[in-house]
């Protein structure tokens, strides 16, 4: 986490657009995602030692190298700011966030190691490194995908995550269909089969509507999930859970615009991965339809409706406010 956070430039949008309301204290959440990224990494090498775990026989060694390699040591870590402080509205201990948000940030690399795969996106670089697939080699790095997967819902379904099963089982259903066929996967195909990738298919042009649902499934579901996860763990409300949700869909729409733009305008050196990626596969994204200046206006209403939505908690909520001015702003 070397490279700064932030966009240089300041806060995104026209000079009419900008102002205030996007400003915050970049200073204070950088410390608190720093701190999360160095609890996540911790509780990760904790759960991924050689040691087998109970039930276990062993733990392959180059299997469990590469699944180190693929999610120790990098990344923003936002899924699990996200899922910490979402739970710490409701007061939930940190370390039940924590061991939630380690699950959540498992699923996350595996979908990385397998969307850089050569029949995915083929891509060899990944936060600043080979992909996991070049630094070992595909048949390993398919199986270290699966393995972090797996390993998630172990992680998820643990005492440790809260003492009454039935949360348990919440927050693992809520997690599987975030990941699943319904969710981030079911999204990935959807694009799959919109850049005609797949064998029976051709290019298919998609309109505004059919991105965003594509989008919210194949980021915008895992995002979700991590501010939902606070409510569960945290035993919310109906109306808290509604705020937390509509939260949630506003920030993870903001990621993904946040992302397009970052293909467009970003730099292989900051981001430590390739750029512009999009328009080369001809992809269809909501930059490439709406253009980045009204793109970014989106992006700004995006983050006044995430705000906006957290109101019913106060200044309890400003963690979250400025994750997803953040999320807007992030340059990598
Ligand atoms: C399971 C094959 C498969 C795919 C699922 C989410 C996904 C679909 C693929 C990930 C590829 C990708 C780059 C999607 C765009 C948005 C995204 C998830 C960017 C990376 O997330 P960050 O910025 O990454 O949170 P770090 O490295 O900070 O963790």
């Amino acid at each position: 986490m070397s490279k700064p956070f932030f966009r240089a430039v300041g806060p995104i949008g026209t000079p009419a657009q900008t102002g205030p309301s996007m400003s915050f204290d970049q200073g204070a959440l950088s410390s608190q995602m720093e701190c999360v990224a160095s609890e996540i990494e911790a509780l990760l090498e904790e759960i991924m030692t050689p040691t087998p775990a109970e039930g276990e026989r062993c733990r392959p060694t180059r299997l469990l190298e590469a699944m180190r390699y693929s999610s120790l040591k990098g990344g923003k870590r936002i899924r699990p700011l996200l899922l910490v402080a979402s739970a710490n509205l409701f007061d939930v201990p940190r370390q039940r966030a924590l061991m939630a948000g380690a699950a959540l940030e498992l699923i996350h690399c595996y979908s990385l190691v397998h969307d850089d795969l050569p029949a995915m996106d083929d891509d060899d670089l990944r936060r600043g490194r080979p992909t996991t697939h070049k630094a070992f080699d595909e048949a390993t790095a398919i199986l270290a995908g699966d393995g972090l997967l797996t390993l998630a819902f172990d992680v998820a379904s643990r005492p440790a995550v809260h003492p009454e099963a039935e949360v348990r089982i919440q927050l693992v259903g809520s997690l599987a269909r975030a990941a699943g066929l319904g969710g981030m996967i079911g999204g990935q195909a959807l694009d799959l089969a919109a850049e005609g990738r797949f064998a029976d298919g051709r290019p298919l042009k998609l309109d505004e509507a059919a991105i965003s649902g594509l989008q919210a499934m194949k980021t915008g579901a895992l995002l979700k999930f991590a501010c939902a996860a606070g409510g569960i763990l945290g035993n919310a409300n109906a109306r808290e859970r509604d705020a937390l949700d509509r939260y949630g869909v506003a920030v993870g729409k903001a990621f993904q615009i946040a992302d397009d733009l970052l293909d467009v305008e970003g730099d292989k050196s900051t981001l430590g991965k390739a750029v512009g990626k999009d328009a080369v596969a001809g992809k269809a994204t909501l930059v490439g339809i709406l253009g980045i200046e009204a793109a970014k206006a989106r992006l700004q209403s995006l983050v006044r409706e995430a705000s906006l939505s957290l109101e019913l908690f106060g200044t309890r909520g400003r963690v979250l406010v400025d994750a997803a001015k953040f999320i807007a702003e992030r340059r990598n």
